[in-house]
Order: C-alpha cells, then sequence, then structure tokens
C-alpha cells in the first residue's frame, strides 16, 4: 500500500474461543503485512496468561514461539503489540500486581516488543479489593492511576515504548458515561484509547460518532472493529462479506482501524483483503468489488464461482446485510407459482430454484474436495457441510411435492425430507438463515395430508 489516510491499520486478536497456533498467527502477519496493515495485537480473551491467569509468566517454549513471531512481524514491517487482560481481577492499588504486569512486559520488551496494551474491557465495573475500594472514588481513577504508572513504568525502560489502552465502556454514542470523561481528563495525551463505535459490533462506524467519542476522552480513538469476529453468541455463524458502513472520512477523526478476526483465521483473510482496500482508498471503496477480489485472492480464480456462491448466502453480521438474496427471491418465486396452481413438476419457478440449490451441492463438493487452500476448507467446513443439508432439504421438499402431484408413493421422499429437516435444524451454525423453511414445511403439510387420507 503506498499511501493510506490510516496510519495505523492493523489485525487485533482479542476475540474468545479458540486462538491462534503460532504457525497460524505467523502467516496471518505475512498476509496483513502483503495488504498493507502495519500493526498486530495479541490479545485473546482465551489465553489464560493474558487474561484469567495474567499475574502467571508465559512457560519458555511459548516466550520462544513469541520471540519468533516477533522478529517475523518486524521483518514484515509489521508492529506487534502485547495486550494484558488483567481488570479480570487486579489490584489496582497493589504494588505486588503492579509488578506483575511489569515483569510480563519486560519479558515481551527482551524478545523485541515495544508496542503493549492494558485491556480494561469484559469487566465487572466493581472493585474485587477492599484496599481499591478504600483507595479510589471511582472506577476511572483507578485505571488512569494504573494506566499512567504503567506508562511512566515504559517510558523508564525505553522512550521508545508505547502504551494503549482499552476502556471498560468502549462503545456508545454521546454524551458517553461520566467513567470516560473522567478516564479521558486522567490519563496521559500520548495514551490511545479503543473504541468499538456506536454498539460493540457496530452496523456503522461514522465520522461523526468517533469524534464525539474524541471530545469525550480529549483524544482522537483508534478503532476497534468488531468484525468480522464471530466469537460468543456470533459462533454460528461464518463472518465471510466484506466490510462496509465504516465512513469514508473516518480517518479525519481517528488514529487509526484495528480489525479483531475470527477465530477462523484463513477464512478472516476475505474480510481482511476488503479492509485493505478500504484503508488504501476509503472514498472510493467498493465492498461488493473488493469482495469479488478478496474471494479470488484466498480461495484461487479456480474455485471463484463456488466460494462466491457459499459466501453469498453466508453474509449475516452486525453489518446487516441483505443474506442469500438470490435464494430468497427464488423460493419466494417457486412458493408463488405453486401457490398459483403452477404444476411443481413443469414450474420454471421450481425448476430455477432446484438449480440453484444443485450449485450450492456442487459448490460445497469442489470446496470441499477441489479446492487446494486446505487451512480455508478446514475453516469452512462445518458450514459447506451446512449449505448441503439445507440444498438437499430443499430439493427432497421439491421431491416430496412432486411425489404428492403425481399420486406416487411418497414414504421413502418423505422420509428423507424428514431426516434432511432434522438435519438443519440441530446443527450447531447457521448459513442462509431459515429461508427454505416455509417450503420444507408446506412439502411437509401436503406429504402429511395424503398419509392421512390413506389412513
Ligand atoms: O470488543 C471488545 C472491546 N471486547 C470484546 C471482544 O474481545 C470480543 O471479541 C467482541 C465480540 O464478541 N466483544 C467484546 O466485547
Amino acid at each position: 500500500m503506498t499511501h493510506s489516510p490510516f496510519p495505523i491499520r492493523g489485525v487485533i486478536e482479542a476475540f474468545y474461543g479458540v486462538y491462534y497456533t503460532a504457525p497460524e498467527r505467523d502467516d496471518l502477519i505475512s498476509f496483513i503485512a502483503e495488504h498493507g496493515f502495519n500493526h498486530y495485537i495479541y490479545g485473546p480473551k482465551n489465553d489464560r496468561q493474558h487474561r484469567a491467569r495474567w499475574r502467571e509468566p508465559y512457560p519458555d517454549y511459548i516466550m520462544e514461539q513469541f520471540a519468533k513471531t516477533v522478529s517475523h512481524a518486524k521483518k514484515c514491517g509489521v508492529d506487534f503489540c502485547y495486550s494484558i487482560g488483567c481488570g479480570v481481577s487486579i489490584n489496582y492499588a497493589s504494588e505486588t500486581d503492579f509488578a506483575h504486569i511489569t515483569s510480563k512486559f519486560k519479558a515481551f520488551y527482551d524478545i523485541g516488543v515495544r508496542k503493549f496494551m492494558i485491556m480494561l474491557d469484559d469487566i465487572s465495573a466493581e472493585f474485587h479489593h477492599a484496599e481499591d475500594r478504600a483507595r479510589y472514588t471511582s472506577y476511572a481513577e483507578a485505571h488512569v492511576d494504573l494506566t499512567n504508572k504503567l506508562y511512566h513504568w515504559l517510558k523508564s525502560v525505553d522512550a521508545g515504548c508505547e502504551l494503549s489502552m482499552c476502556p471498560t465502556d468502549y462503545h456508545g454514542q454521546a454524551p458517553f458515561s461520566p467513567y470516560l470523561h473522567e478516564l479521558g481528563e486522567g490519563l496521559h495525551p500520548a495514551i490511545d484509547i479503543y473504541y468499538t463505535g456506536p454498539d460493540i459490533c457496530s452496523r456503522t462506524i461514522s465520522e461523526k460518532d468517533s469524534t464525539d467519542f474524541a471530545a469525550a476522552v480529549n483524544r482522537k480513538p483508534v478503532i476497534w472493529d468488531n468484525y468480522p469476529v464471530n466469537d460468543l453468541e456470533m459462533t454460528g455463524e461464518m463472518h465471510i462479506g466484506p466490510i462496509y458502513g465504516r465512513d469514508a472520512s473516518l480517518p479525519k477523526a481517528s488514529k487509526g482501524l484495528f480489525v479483531n478476526t475470527m477465530s477462523q483465521a484463513e477464512a478472516s483473510k476475505v474480510v481482511l483483503v476488503t479492509y485493505s482496500d478500504y484503508f488504501a482508498d476509503p472514498v472510493n471503496y467498493n465492498p461488493w468489488k473488493s469482495w469479488d477480489k478478496a474471494i479470488r485472492v484466498v480461495g484461487g480464480d479456480e474455485n471463484y464461482e463456488s466460494l462466491r456462491r457459499f459466501a453469498e448466502i453466508s453474509l449475516q453480521s452486525c453489518l446487516g446485510c441483505d443474506n442469500a438474496q438470490t435464494l430468497n427471491q427464488l423460493t419466494k418465486n417457486a412458493l408463488d407459482a405453486i401457490d398459483a396452481k403452477e404444476q411443481v413438476s413443469t414450474s420454471p419457478a421450481v425448476q430455477l430454484l432446484h438449480e440453484y440449490l444443485d450449485s450450492l451441492d456442487e459448490a460445497g463438493y469442489i470446496l470441499k474436495f477441489r479446492m487446494r487452500n486446505y487451512a480455508l476448507r478446514n475453516n469452512l467446513i462445518p458450514w459447506i457441510e451446512l449449505m448441503e443439508s439445507w440444498a438437499w432439504a430443499g430439493r427432497r421438499a421439491i421431491a416430496v411435492l412432486k411425489a404428492v402431484e403425481n399420486n406416487e408413493d411418497i414414504t421413502v421422499p418423505f422420509n428423507w425430507l424428514n431426516e434432511s429437516a432434522k438435519e438443519v435444524k440441530l446443527h450447531p451454525k447457521t448459513i442462509a438463515g431459515d429461508i427454505l423453511m416455509p417450503l420444507i414445511k408446506f412439502a411437509k403439510s401436503k406429504a402429511e395430508a395424503v398419509k392421512g387420507s390413506i389412513v
């Protein structure tokens, strides 16, 4: 990337759930570097030494892995930042706890890290320790005290070190909480603060949202963008659509943007390519054009049609995109045609839906058995399987309707349909919503009526 109005363009590994292996992280760092990103923050919630057991040092062999990653990042031109999620249990007033943080940071300093972060997100805004209750009049005061002290300690170690922090209130709209105002007033001006937009996972992030947040905290924020992350209640979703809904003028009101990726590193790359285009030229950024390119870059030209087909029914996310438009329209057309008493066996609308379902099945086959990006295949496999199950369920519904129409024995097709319907209902993932359900229910009701009339 020759130029970007965003000085900071990063990935933040900060999701809940299974975090990346060292090779996955190194590969992702190479990939983002090739696509013009220049920062990587390490802070996955389920790394126990990052959060639940933040006081504990990492085992030596893990530190060796980090050392390799940090030097790899440096070679790629990516600044590696280590973050600590100590807010879950810290005693803010305790010198011992402060020393736990500094010794953790020092271990990372020694392997070449110069950027550090303290994550105080997703913690209860209550003090855990009596000493804190006695010492501080507010939560913000404790956060200011700890973060500023850490900042000065870091600067005493090396003037080139930087510190940023994620506050406990990290989303919302003006006027923002008293906590944020107090934080903004007390924190050293060189400490960056993160903001996720109006919501935790924001549909849109505007220049005004960011400017208002900046006014509350006395500095331009760094945007922490919670897309494509799919943790917690989103684990059923595969977020593979392009980024959009971020103002073209966001660079004016922020210092940069970090992308919180999915636990599926390879699949996240599709979205990261679209961020890269947004970073390069937010004004002329065209999400759907960029997405087409991203699908080719990650899946390979030869798998474009199949991955595109898969992705077009996997657009459910906080971005509120119209998911599975074609499948939705074709299903509606088929149901309308049946409602208008067209013969299921000869209806062009039913035929078109059937062909589309065939194409989903074919896409699943290619992604599973032909695509050579095995990491992507492995990331997508549960959703690919579900896509195939939906394709089968839809076609079996059509088969039942044809059998009913032709007065054929429906026992076998009806059993197949029931099996498929159960499969999609019990599947832990989601794709394409429940678009085909009305057709499936209609076919089942028709079959049950015939069965009832025979009994
Ligand atoms: O967004 C922030 C600041 N914190 C957490 C993230 O770690 C998590 O990945 C996202 C998405 O669930 N939500 C959060 O609240």
